[in-house]
């Protein structure tokens, strides 16, 4: 089957298809005979590795969380396809049609464990200030001993495995190896789709390569201190969350979640919160990042990386569609850029990520049809809704929901309940290299040399579509100074504007004023090799609340003022905030959009921008004497332009 065969099955098959017996309601509980720990021991003994501190580690914490049984993954097709199997017969994994999604499975969380949990991630430098204002800091002895006592038999009754991850192509320069250690087949499935896993990892750790040590446990041993059993349930979690970074030995802990970023330990815990750490003291950057290749109707070829917060536009930006000719998006990472000077001076970039963990909601064949193809088949799904004939929906998939839908929590769904058949957070996890404009190098172990770097955010009001740094200096205060409205990516309030410098505030390993200082630095490193600094915003809205700016394939206009601005060819205007298309310079040809639109789209409230003013005053303060006077220069010439602005 292709996936074109796929995609458009997807609006047009009849909601009542051919009878799916897997999509009826699963049972809450797991029976206890369905808890037998299927053998998928091709790699589990002896010991996959004769890694001699690997294997130690290993026992040590085996010693602590008290597994059944260890299983040391090979990261084979056979060990994927053994624990799917498991997980299906227990009730975790639904099957989806394999008509309609080809090796796919469908995962309903609790509803208690449904995105990243911030008030519950920590930072553990030795000392306060290095983590900073914005992290949540515990002294690591006192989180040490918390945590032998949260993990203290937390694995009893389940399986331990332990999962070899490289970050970035195994043995390339920038690239990092770490293991996690997890008693979730679920993880370990995400893992395998979301890192290279598997036996040549081991072979780099026997090597002497450096690994990050990370831990994982959902919290709900089978065996309780007395040495009573209890059944297993469909989603287990706990209620108690920690997602603990110790930066400094390169340590993860993370405990009580089963979900996305909170047990893919090698993504936001590793190649973000650790990652960022180690750029910082080896003079590189971990950013939580787009990459693109982008070609223009000239044949130029420039390279982008673009931070946005979560849930707010990456995956979109990454898997762009021209809508105008001559110009072509490639893939090459949606969510995480490691970026290093190379020999020749310019900044480099790799995505160390393996696949894509991807919201759902709003993903349709309008807006991001490539993801919609990339995701044909081989994909897990997490919380989406489930139609009748076995395949998935989620809201934005398709105009009108199909009848009969199963919703995330696994419950008969209608319209009239008003509620979103899937969670606003429900993800798709799957290879990268199923997207069908990944670029062909996107593994290149140098990675690719970068030409603009771009900063946004959710915004309904005050940020123009797009503007561009007048220096590096400007570009780091545009990134510092990012706010954006929250999103259902983390628990908490959705749509409330909050400061999210860098797109990095639930990432970043250190103290946030200090990754200013070192993005400063790394400028006056690369000096005229560094990137041109550009801000943009999809979202700001008009009257009544609508997008001003149709988005997502149209966002190649803006890319291709910022190819013009890199080209010398577009010209700009000045304002208080940064410089600004002029006017005629954004290619509209082939849109309608009103000019009142467009004006609005460009506007800047004198008013609104000098609250803005204060406001970041304000936020900076919080940071004392570490935030770079460089910024605060920027900041005094940005008020001094408003205030004699006419
Ligand atoms: P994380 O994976 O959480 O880091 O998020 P992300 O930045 O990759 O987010 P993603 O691209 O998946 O965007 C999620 C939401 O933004 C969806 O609801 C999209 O519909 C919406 N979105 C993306 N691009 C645009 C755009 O150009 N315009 C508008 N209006 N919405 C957009
Ligand atoms: C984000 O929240 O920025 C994500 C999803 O990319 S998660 O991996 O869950 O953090
Ligand atoms: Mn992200």
């Amino acid at each position: 089957m292709n996936s074109t065969d796929v995609t458009h099955s997807t609006s047009d098959r009849n909601a009542t298809g051919p009878d799916w017996p897997e999509a009826s309601v699963p049972a809450a509980r797991v029976s206890p005979a369905s808890r037998s720990h299927t053998d998928i021991s091709c790699a589990s003994v002896p010991a996959a590795t004769i890694d001699p501190g690997l294997v130690a580690w290993v026992a040590g914490i085996a010693a602590l969380t008290k597994p059944d049984h260890i299983v040391w993954c090979d990261g084979s097709r056979r060990e994927a396809d053994g624990l799917t199997k498991q997980l299906v017969a227990a009730g975790k994994l639904v099957r989806l049609n394999p008509q309609w999604r080809p090796n796919s499975y469908l995962a309903r969380t609790d509803p208690r464990d449904v995105a990243r949990v911030e008030e519950s991630t920590f930072i553990c430098s030795p000392r306060e200030e290095d983590a900073g204002p914005t992290n949540n800091w515990r002294d690591p002895r006192d989180m040490r001993t918390e945590l032998r006592g949260v993990f203290d038999g937390s694995m009893k009754g389940r399986t331990m495995y332990v999962v070899p991850f490289s970050m970035g192509p195994l043995g390339g320069g920038i690239s990092q190896l770490g293991v996690q250690l997890t008693d979730s087949p679920y993880a370990v499935l995400s893992m395998g789709i979301m890192t290279r896993t598997g036996e040549r990892v081991y072979r780099l750790i026997e090597a002497g390569e450096p690994w990050m040590r990370t831990v994982h446990s959902v919290g709900y041993p089978l065996v309780d201190g007395l040495g009573r059993s209890r059944d297993d349930v469909v989603w287990p979690c706990n209620d108690t969350k920690y997602i603990v970074q110790f930066p400094d030995s390169r340590e993860v802990w993370s405990y009580g979640s089963g979900y996305g970023g909170n047990a893919i330990l090698a993504k936001k815990c590793c190649a973000l919160r650790i990652a960022s750490v180690m750029a910082r003291d080896e003079g590189w950057l971990a950013e939580h990042m787009l990459l693109i290749r982008l070609t223009s109707p000239a044949g130029a070829v420039y390279h982008i990386a673009a931070a946005f917060p979560s849930a707010c536009g990456k995956t979109n930006l990454a898997m762009l569609r021209s809508t105008i000719r001559g110009w072509r998006v490639e893939t090459i990472g949606d969510d995480i850029a490691w970026m290093r000077p190379g020999s020749d001076g310019r900044l480099y970039a790799i995505n160390p990520e393996a696949g894509f963990f991807g919201v759902a909601p709003g993903t349709g064949e309008a807006s991001n049809p490539t993801a919609i193809e990339t995701i044909w088949g081989n994909t897990i799904f997490t919380n989406v809704a489930l139609r009748p004939d076995g395949d998935v929906w989620w809201e934005g998939l398709t105009d009108t929901p199909p009848a009969g839908l199963i919703d995330w929590e696994g419950k008969p769904w209608s319209e009239a309940s008003g509620r979103p058949a899937a969670h606003p957070n429900s993800r798709f996890t799957v290879a990268a290299s199923q997207c069908p404009q990944i670029a062909d190098d996107w593994e290149k172990h140098d990675g690719v040399p970068i030409d603009a770097i771009i900063f946004g955010g959710r915004r309904a009001t005050n940020v123009p579509l797009v503007t561009a740094a007048t220096s590096w200096q400007h570009g780091v205060f545009l990134g510092a100074t990012v706010s954006s409205e929250t999103t259902a990516a983390a628990d908490g309030t959705v749509g409330e504007l909050r400061r999210d410098p860098f797109a990095m505030l639930p990432f970043c390993g250190y103290n946030m004023a200090d990754h200013w200082g070192h993005w400063l630095k790394m400028g006056e490193l690369l000096g005229e090799r560094a990137p041109q600094i550009f801000r943009v915003n999809w979202f700001r809205t008009g009257v009544g609340g609508s997008f001003l700016w149709p988005g997502y394939g149209e966002n190649v206009r803006v890319l291709a003022w910022i190819v013009d601005r890199l080209e010398g060819k577009a010209t700009a205007v000045e304002s208080p905030i940064g410089l600004i298309p002029a006017p005629g310079e954004l290619t509209l040809d082939g849109l309608e959009i009103p000019d009142a639109a467009l004006r609005e789209l460009f506007h800047i409230d004198r008013g609104s921008w000098l609250a803005e003013c204060d406001l970041t005053e304000t936020f900076f303060t919080r940071f004392g004497d570490r935030v770079p006077g460089a910024l605060y220069h920027e900041l005094a010439r940005m008020r001094a332009a408003l205030t004699t602005m006419r």
